[in-house]
């Protein structure tokens, strides 16, 4: 990531046909470019009021645009921002860009627009992954989750936190100061109480991200079961469109099709793999379509396992694995066998499994008592090591240990808080987190 100081420039909006499309350009040069480029002047550039016209490049128009500019502090990145609103469409858009890049500003790189605003403490990091999380948010439930992230909650709980291990450390070191007033065996229960509150705080967010993971990016559902159990017929079923091949002979799905549904507000990607059986050659490509449905099975939440009506389940129940017999419209079909029984060809059982699926992939996952719910592993990992440092405080000062020794595991637990907050961050974790947004964000 390079240095911020110069103007950076991109395409706000996605490339395609569109009504409206939208430049950005942030830095200390946002203002003139902008000038230069409508061949306004930059006295009249009002802040904050929209103004039309066109862009221009050597006499000749380019686009009529509405622009604006916003002035720093008082922006999305606290530098001058000006936004170019031209019409839609790719070829348009990187006309307009170019004619920008032109006049002296440089191509952005992903996610440095909010890198920027982060830098410039405009956003602490949490709201920085929001505002990707809510960009590439595909469902309600994802969408909400972010957009709460993006309002602060989980900042602002992170930041209480902190605020109450600081707290806690000065006490403690106040008492280094002056060893001789001794500490009440009251102080210290409420000392340890204290920490031992936070670091409750701290494991009980952690322990959301389980339910913040199926939120934000849905769950994997795989069907597995013999060849001609039925599953390709039930796939197309719940996804509702005809998507994988069903057909009489055997192996007809080579290796796996995937398929997205919206549940509830849930995203779950159902995944149709070929059927297993021993193929005549491993070699074969029906043999590599087996070991591929296999290995993606594997990275799934939750297996069915596909039991033709009539035939015993060569699988049982477990955690991960719920049986689902098919062909229940057969007359052979029996009434009394393990499984939620369905029918792809009468649709019956279908709204059954949808919601013994929905139950089961949200088992056990409940949000924080806030409410709030931790949506990456990054944030998941610090707030579990914090939790750990704060229980190790607590441990500490209930055996009367030295108060340097408890104050070494606060520190440790605050630096931890503080990385998900962005306040105490390297470099490079920074590369990484803004490495995953997209260009003009
Ligand atoms: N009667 C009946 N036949 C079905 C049903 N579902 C699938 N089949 C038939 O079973 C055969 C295998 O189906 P398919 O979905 O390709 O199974 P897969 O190999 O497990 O993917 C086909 O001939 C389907 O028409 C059903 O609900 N009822
Ligand atoms: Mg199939």
């Amino acid at each position: 990531m390079r240095q911020g100081g110069d103007t950076i420039a991109a395409v706000a909006t996605p490339l395609g046909a569109g009504g409206v499309g939208i430049l950005r350009i942030s830095g200390p040069q946002a203002a003139s470019i902008l000038a230069q480029v409508t061949d306004t002047h930059a006295d009249e550039l009002r802040d904050r009021y929209f103004s039309y016209g066109h862009v221009q490049q050597d006499g000749r128009r380019l686009d009529e645009v509405l622009f604006v500019l916003m002035r720093g502090p008082r922006s999305f990145t606290g530098e001058d921002v000006a936004e170019i609103h031209g019409h839609g469409g790719a070829a348009n858009l990187a006309e307009l860009l170019r004619c920008v890049i032109a006049a002296g500003a440089r191509h952005a790189d992903p996610g440095e627009f909010t890198r920027r605003a982060f830098e410039n403490n405009r956003i602490d990091l949490t709201r920085a992954e929001a505002i990707a999380d809510i960009v590439n948010a595909s469902s309600a439930k994802a969408l909400r989750v972010a957009q709460e992230q993006l309002a602060g909650s989980l900042g602002g709980i992170v930041n209480s936190l902190i605020a109450s291990v600081v707290e806690l450390s000065a006490e403690i070191e106040a008492g280094i100061d002056f060893p001789e007033d001794g500490l009440s065996e009251i102080e210290r229960t409420k000392q340890s109480q204290q920490a031992n509150d936070a670091s409750r705080q701290c494991l009980d967010l952690a322990s959301s991200f389980g339910v913040g993971r199926v939120l934000r990016d849905g769950v994997d559902v795989v069907l597995r079961g013999a060849v001609n159990a039925g599953k390709s017929s039930l796939f197309n079923a719940l996804v509702g469109r005809e998507r994988s091949i069903v057909a009489p002979a055997a192996g007809t799905t080579r290796d796996y099709v995937e398929a997205q549904v919206v549940w509830e507000g849930l995203t779950i990607t159902l995944v149709d793999t070929a059927g297993i059986r021993q193929s005549s050659e491993a070699e074969s490509i029906e043999g590599q379509g087996i070991e591929m449905g296999a290995a993606r099975a594997q990275q799934a939440d939750l297996e069915l396992f596909v039991v033709s009506s009539g035939e015993v389940a060569e699988s049982g129940e477990s955690e991960r694995v719920m049986i689902v017999r098919s062909k229940c419209d057969l007359e052979t079909a029996d009434r009394d066998a393990p499984g939620i029984a369905t029918s792809a060809k009468a649709g019956t059982g279908l709204e059954d499994l949808k919601r013994a699926i929905l139950t089961r992939v949200t088992q056990g996952a409940s949000e924080s008592a806030e409410g709030c719910v931790v949506t990456n592993e990054r944030q998941r990992q610090r707030l579990e090591a914090a939790g750990g440092y704060l229980k190790a405080a607590a441990g500490l000062i209930d055996r009367n240990a030295p108060a340097e020794l408890t104050i070494v595991e606060l520190s440790a637990a605050r630096n931890c808080l503080a990385e998900i907050t962005g306040e105490e961050v390297g470099d490079e974790m920074l590369d990484a987190l803004f490495a995953r947004f997209c260009i003009g964000k």
